[in-house]
């Protein structure tokens, strides 16, 4: 094995700020409320913290429209905050990431309220400007956030693109000087001791040129965005750049959030030689997803979950590192999509920890997925902030389903299931804020908090330390960070089973993901049981009957020295 990167072995925590713990009392999450809660992450044993953008922002993509990247917006603290966090991390070895969100700014950032006062000056070209005084719209692709990407600029006879929010225009990568101005800004980060960044969007900051149509997905005229990337080349150029110009002059850890790659591509990005350490796995996110919108999205089963799990594995088969994750942000709760509602609870929840821990990759928590939480409930569409389930919403509307129906249809995918504060205690509003919450806490947040779960050994907040001192233990850690994964008993359904094989060590993961047992005949007689969600009766050393959602790890290595 050649010289691991610092980061392989390490295990990732993603704080959305503004939801993770308020110390002023204002409602919204805060640095100096993250720097409160950092003995409590270290006791849990993660090592690098990914934050979502902290930057000053007016908040309409909540954060990931930024208007300026040297500050730190007030509502989170001040800069000497970050500063005092970077430190406080230091000193407990752990590292901080933050976010890059340059494929795009807010049209409240200098550069583009320049442009919009000249736009035929040099700040015009930091963006995708085009003249539209007919009303033909200069391309039919649909925004993620639902409609055109083009917004006219008031009295020019020009508008500008936005593949997100038209408060979050495109920066034209195209131009030297907007790729010289991130890098300055990236590099001024790095000196002040971050760990990397996780990359936002970043697959979207290559179009195909010359900017064109295509053909229409929907009845609205437009098409997936997804449709141009997959037209657009040379994005490697940018992405090498890129790197060559900041990261690996920190040895920075960097991962990319990209959906997919182009075929034969995935190791461009984080083989070897890669433009990033790693790439999020979101095949799982992506189970289900029907083009006409999340009102026609279908529920997930153990199967395709599986599928999705392993294909991910075998396209990267050991030349790079996947981050895996059940849920993030922009997802809804991972217990919520993954498990049948009604056999949502802590042995299924423990059993889905484990099958993703143990994948091959840096495992990423997202806040309060430690503690078991699950997607909130919406009233009404008022309750919603998320401006993407708002467009889905609409588009659930437009095909014909009543308010109440539409509602019912995309709640479940809402970005804010993920949002609602952090459940800390049973105190009002789960100990979030002494104020009133940005977003309503989740009305389960008496029966799901940390405080309850701290002290019970049974909780699922204890089973992810137990997760996670495994993948830490010296006598496994080099199989669970390196060993080539081989799933196993493929065919059998709702049963995952996977091997972790590294020199002459072979552990098996095995998740019955059903509500009824599995008894099955193993390949290599276990050894030891390693971990386990219920206690565990092993019939014989090769022949086991798994309960209900129960999940093993067990070391079944030969008593013979492999080949080394
Ligand atoms: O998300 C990128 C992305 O692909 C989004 O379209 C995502 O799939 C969508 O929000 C799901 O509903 C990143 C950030 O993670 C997201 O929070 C931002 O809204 C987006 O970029 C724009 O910065
Ligand atoms: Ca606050």
């Amino acid at each position: 094995m050649k010289e691991q990167d610092w980061w392989q072995n390490k295990i990732a925590y993603q704080i959305y700020p503004k939801s993770f713990y308020d110390s002023n009392g204002d409602g919204i999450g805060d640095l100096p409320g993250i720097i409160s809660k950092l003995d409590y992450l270290q006791d849990l044993g993660v090592d690098i913290l990914w934050l979502s953008p902290i930057y000053q922002s007016p908040m309409a993509d909540q954060g990931y429209d930024i208007s300026d990247y040297y500050r730190i917006d007030p509502c989170f603290g001040t800069m000497e905050d970050m500063e005092e966090l970077i430190e406080q991390c230091r000193i407990r070895s752990m590292y901080v990431l933050m976010d890059l969100v340059v494929n795009h700014c807010s049209d409240e950032h200098e550069w583009f309220q320049k442009a919009k006062a000249d736009p035929t000056g040099e700040y015009a070209n930091f963006f995708y400007m085009q003249d539209t005084a007919s009303d033909a719209l200069p391309t039919n692709w649909r925004s993620y956030f639902g409609g055109p990407v083009w917004e006219p600029l008031a009295d020019t006879g020009k508008s500008y693109l936005h593949v997100f929010h038209k408060k979050q225009p495109d920066l034209n990568w195209e131009n030297p000087k907007v790729r010289q101005a991130v890098y300055n800004n990236i590099n001024w980060w790095l000196e002040k001791g971050l760990g990397g960044f996780r990359i936002d969007a970043i697959i979207n900051i290559k179009k195909a040129l010359p900017l064109r149509s295509y053909a229409p997905d929907r009845e609205d005229g437009l098409c997936h965005i997804n449709t141009m990337l997959s037209d657009a080349t040379g994005i490697d150029v940018f992405l090498r750049e890129l790197k060559q110009s900041t990261f690996e002059k920190f040895n920075a850890f960097t991962v990319g959030e990209l959906f997919s790659t182009k075929d034969g591509e995935l190791l461009d990005f984080i083989g070897e030689d890669g433009y990033f350490s790693s790439v999020f796995d979101f095949a799982p996110t992506l189970i289900g997803q029907s083009a006409k919108g999340w009102y026609d999205n279908r529920p997930v089963t153990p199967e395709d979950y599986k599928e999705a799990i392993f294909t991910s594995q075998a396209r990267v088969a050991g030349n790079g590192f996947l981050s895996t994750i059940i849920e993030n942000h922009d997802e809804p709760r991972g217990v919520s999509r993954y498990l049948p509602a009604e056999e949502c609870n802590d042995t299924s929840k423990k059993m889905l920890a484990a099958t993703y821990f143990f994948l091959r990759g840096i495992p990423f928590l997202y806040q309060g997925q430690e503690i078991g939480m699950e997607n909130t409930q919406f009233h009404d569409i008022s309750e919603v902030d998320d401006v993407s389930t708002i467009s889905e919403y609409q588009i659930a509307l437009q095909a014909g389903l009543a308010p109440a129906a539409a509602l019912r249809a995309v709640a479940p995918y809402s970005r804010d299931n993920a949002r609602t504060p952090m459940q800390w205690n049973t105190a009002t509003h789960s100990g979030f804020t002494a104020g009133t919450p940005w977003l309503a806490v989740n009305p389960n947040y008496r029966k799901i908090n940390v405080a309850a779960q701290q002290e019970d050994t049974a909780s699922v907040l204890h089973f992810y330390k137990q997760l996670i001192a495994m993948r830490k233990n010296p006598q496994y850690s080099d199989t669970l960070v390196h060993g080539s994964l081989l799933p196993v008993y493929r065919e059998i359904p709702d049963l995952i089973g996977y091997y972790r094989q590294y020199r002459s060590q072979r552990l098996l993961l095995l998740s019955n993901f059903q509500n009824r047992p599995q008894t099955l005949v193993l390949e290599h007689p276990w050894q030891h049981v390693l971990l386990s969600n219920l206690v565990t009766s092993l019939d014989t050393p090769t022949s086991i009957t798994l309960k209900p959602y129960q999940t093993l790890l067990l070391d079944v290595s030969d008593a013979i020295e492999f080949d080394k």
